[in-house]
């Protein structure tokens, strides 16, 4: 038997596991400060996708009759080599371009990185960071001149007397986090502002705290109101806004206008909720921490700037026992970040446009700096080059065909495109489309680093091997490299990958200089930035600016546009606690595609009246960009004129076919929150078959319709929705958090 101390492969509160395999593979929870040997029912179930019937296991190429099928490795990477020499010599070196994901290991990320600037001398690689932590990641970066998503450990949250949560859904997305929050909520100061009665929000009812209700997309009033009333009242820390900030008072006029009674009539929220707000924010142990809820908005740095802003005035940040931060979204989210995926950034968040910054990574890389190519442009924007400018794409880490805005327009551009190659373990739907799927490894057969929500490096380390045929993406990039005649060395081994990323990051603002896989495993809590010593708190003393001082930066709100059509309303997406992102994983295990086989719509019961929709009916869900189709679910749970969607599906019940392709002009973040649809009825619709995934990979032509039902066993240890914990069964879990929850319910809602 062989079995590995690692993490959870899915979200950034990197639950600590063990990963046994003997024939049969299985996870146990293991104590750790995040999730104090908890995991949520994704981790739970996670071992059932490495021996899933549906892994990719050979090399796949599109053949004239349009179907996909099986080739050696030598053949797809020759080909792979000849579509970016092509593209190169016939396009330029920019019609070649890289999507990466923050589920990629640091090494990966920073290699895939090296992998578009050398190999491919092209300027043209994002990732789907952008659709996730980007305008709080700008927002942090301005006002601390650092984005380290948490600068304080996870385990301060324990006690916190006032936790004001925006936009974040805790109690789905990250289930063992919810133990941090009962110290909030014994003292009755978990306040969760969000448009739906979320699970969350539900946790901060009986006494515990208090739900704030606004409409979507009015959190920057909200947040700028609260401001006034911390400054008239005479709520802020004059002392700390001396002594650690600039910009006072241009922020104090730039708040002035949002006056309670403006405040109120715009976000829907009563002025005394907002005064009470207010006060207990100021009345010490308090955290502002934000989620994608107000972050993935047109205007979502501003959003993040404005509760930085809050925090500052208040002198929160940076002073044990009280914080701002912003919670990772994706498993290396954090780190995905900082080593080089990003248009605009070399290793160790530098900018690609910083001369001694090229200077340095070149020496590293081998190559000259003027060889690294400029800046390029933020992932939405690279998606609007398919098919246009750029003729070849490579993706690996992300399904954009599921998750990015508009997606039936990204569909129609990656067709469009000469050649798409694709690393996934999985035929995604992006993967669907490729000419060529390169099958790569998952988490319990690699070795590498992540870094988590706290900023905390920590190693993921192999239980087993992957099955014969899938390689590791180090080894796919150092081949094509070989075969491009790539300059400079490209090691397929994780350690030295990482010692080299290391040196590259060497002075930069994410410094992992100090940090190596023999250095992780010996214990160490390696938080960034780590020369010889790293700090959970790295605003204890100052910040990040030359300076030291936080800069408070006056932001302005729009006021929401009126609708225009008496029909629409707003439609608001997120998450399911047993789905993941676009579904692609979690829809292939058994027990939580059972429990959430497909999306549902929330609808208010006085406007599903007025629509003439009964609670279950199969409605469409339409704006000038396409058509989604969704049962209904009626609830009181969600505000009159929003409706609420996952994004976990594909086909037509796939969200991101209504979302529009807008960005915030900072962070260049989608606006994924606040999409004006109309609702109706779909007369007489028969039921159709939920939404099921092909059995056999192989074989598939570009637009196969419903496969055969799901193959797959269940994992085994798989026995609790919620919370289980394996290693610590005393961890202090919310006391309405049952380990024993039937698994099979589709309502986590019901259950916290
Ligand atoms: N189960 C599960 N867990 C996950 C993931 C997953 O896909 N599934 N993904 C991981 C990733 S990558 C991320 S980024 C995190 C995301 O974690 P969260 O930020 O918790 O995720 P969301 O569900 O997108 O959004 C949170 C809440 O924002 C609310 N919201 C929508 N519009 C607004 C608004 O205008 N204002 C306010 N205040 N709230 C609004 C939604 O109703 C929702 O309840 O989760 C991680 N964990
Ligand atoms: N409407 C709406 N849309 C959203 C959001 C929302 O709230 N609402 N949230 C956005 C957010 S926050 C995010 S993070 C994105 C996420 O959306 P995606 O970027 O689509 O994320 P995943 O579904 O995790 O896709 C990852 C893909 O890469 C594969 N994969 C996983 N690990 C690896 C690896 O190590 N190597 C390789 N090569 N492949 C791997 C998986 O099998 C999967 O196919 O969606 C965004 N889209
Ligand atoms: S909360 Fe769930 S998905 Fe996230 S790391 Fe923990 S076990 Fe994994
Ligand atoms: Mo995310």
């Amino acid at each position: 038997m062989s079995s590995a101390d690692t993490h959870c492969p899915y979200c950034a509160l990197q639950c600590a596991m063990t990963v046994s395999h003997a024939g049969s593979t299985t996870v146990t929870g293991r104590d750790f400060p995040t999730n104090r040997g908890g995991l949520c029912a994704k981790g739970w179930t996670s071992a059932e996708l490495l021996a899933s019937p549906q892994r990719l296991r050979m090399p796949l190429t599109r053949q004239p009759d349009g179907t996909l099928a099986e080739t050696t490795w030598d053949e797809a990477l020759d080909a792979v080599a000849a579509a970016f020499r092509d593209t190169k010599a016939a396009h330029g070196a920019d019609a070649n371009a890289i999507f990466g994901g923050g589920g990629l290991t640091n090494e990966k990320a920073y290699q895939l990185g090296k992998f578009a600037r050398v190999a491919l001398g092209t300027s043209r690689i994002d990732y789907n960071g952008r659709f996730c932590m980007s305008s709080a990641a700008a927002a942090s970066n301005r006002a601390f001149g650092m984005d380290r998503g948490l600068p304080f450990p996870v385990a301060d949250l324990d006690e916190a007397q006032t936790i004001l949560l925006l936009g974040s859904n805790v109690a789905a997305t990250m289930p063992p986090f919810l133990a941090h929050l009962a110290g909030a909520r014994a003292a009755g100061g978990l306040i969760v502002v969000d448009p739906r009665r979320s699970a969350t929000a539900r946790l901060a009812e009986d006494g515990a705290g208090t739900h704030l209700q606004p409409a979507p997309g009015t959190d920057l009033p909200l947040l700028l109101g609260l401001t006034h009333i911390a400054l008239a009242e005479g709520l802020a820390d004059r002392a700390y806004i001396e002594e650690r900030t600039t910009g006072f008072d241009a922020l104090r006029r730039s708040v002035s206008a949002w006056w309670p009674e403006r405040t109120s009539s715009t976000t829907g929220i009563p002025v005394a909720q907002l005064r009470e707000t207010a006060r207990r924010l100021a009345a010490g142990g308090a955290y502002v921490l934000t989620g994608r809820g107000v972050e993935q908005h047109v205007d979502g740095t501003a959003t993040a700037t404005a509760a930085i802003n809050l925090a500052l005035v208040l002198g929160l940040v940076g002073r044990e026992g009280s914080g701002y931060g912003t919670l990772t979204g994706q498993g290396n989210g954090q780190g995905g970040r900082e080593h080089g995926q990003k248009a605009d950034q070399l290793p160790g968040y530098r900018s690609i446009r910083d001369p001694e910054a090229r200077r340095h990574v070149a020496g590293v890389w081998g190559v000259d700096p003027d060889e690294i190519p400029d800046a390029g442009v933020p992932a939405t924007a690279l998606l609007g080059e398919l098919g246009g400018p750029v003729k070849t794409l490579l993706v690996a880490g992300s399904n954009v065909v599921v998750s990015a805005p508009d997606v039936d327009a990204v569909r129609s551009r990656l067709k469009a495109l000469d050649t798409l190659i694709v690393c996934d373990f999985f035929l995604s739907e992006t993967a669907e489309l490729a000419d060529i799927v390169l099958p790569v490894l998952q988490w319990a057969e690699e070795e590498g680093t992540m870094t988590s929500l706290e900023g905390r490096v920590i190693r993921r380390r192999r239980a087993l091997p992957g099955p014969e045929g899938a390689r590791s993406e180090l080894w796919i990039m150092a081949e094509i490299a070989r075969r491009l005649g790539a300059a400079s060395t490209w090691s397929i081994d994780p350690a030295e990958v990482f010692d080299e990323l290391a040196r590259a990051s060497e002075g930069g603002i994410a410094d992992y200089s100090g940090l190596s896989h023999a250095l992780l495993d010996t214990g160490v809590e390696a938080y960034w930035p780590y020369r010889s010593s790293g700090t959970p708190r790295p605003f204890a003393e100052h910040f990040a600016h030359a300076d030291g001082r936080a800069r408070l930066v006056p932001v302005e709100a729009t006021p929401p546009t009126p609708t225009d059509r008496g029909a629409d309303l707003t439609l608001t997406t997120g998450r399911y606690l047993q789905q993941y992102q676009s579904g692609t994983q979690t829809r292939r295990v058994t027990e939580l595609h059972k429990a959430r086989p497909e999306a549902r719509l929330e609808i208010h019961p006085a406007t599903a009246s007025r629509l003439g929709i009964r609670d279950g009916v199969l409605v469409a869900v339409s704006n000038e960009r396409g058509t989604v189709r969704a049962r209904a679910s009626v609830t009181t749970d969600i505000r009159h004129d929003t409706v609420f969607l996952p994004f976990h599906y594909a086909g037509d019940e796939c969200a991101n076919r209504l979302t529009e392709a807008i960005v915030d002009p900072t962070s260049a973040m989608p606006e994924f929150k606040r999409t004006r649809v109309q609702v109706k009825a779909i007369p007489d619709a028969t039921t159709p078959a939920p939404h099921h995934i092909a059995a056999s990979p192989v074989v598939v032509a570009e637009h196969q319709g419903v496969a055969p039902p799901l193959v797959g066993v269940a994992g085994g240890a798989a026995p609790g929705v919620l919370i289980t914990s394996a290693t610590s069964p005393s961890a202090p879990l919310p006391s309405s958090l049952s380990p024993s929850t039937p698994s099979s319910s589709t309502e986590e809602e019901t259950h916290v």
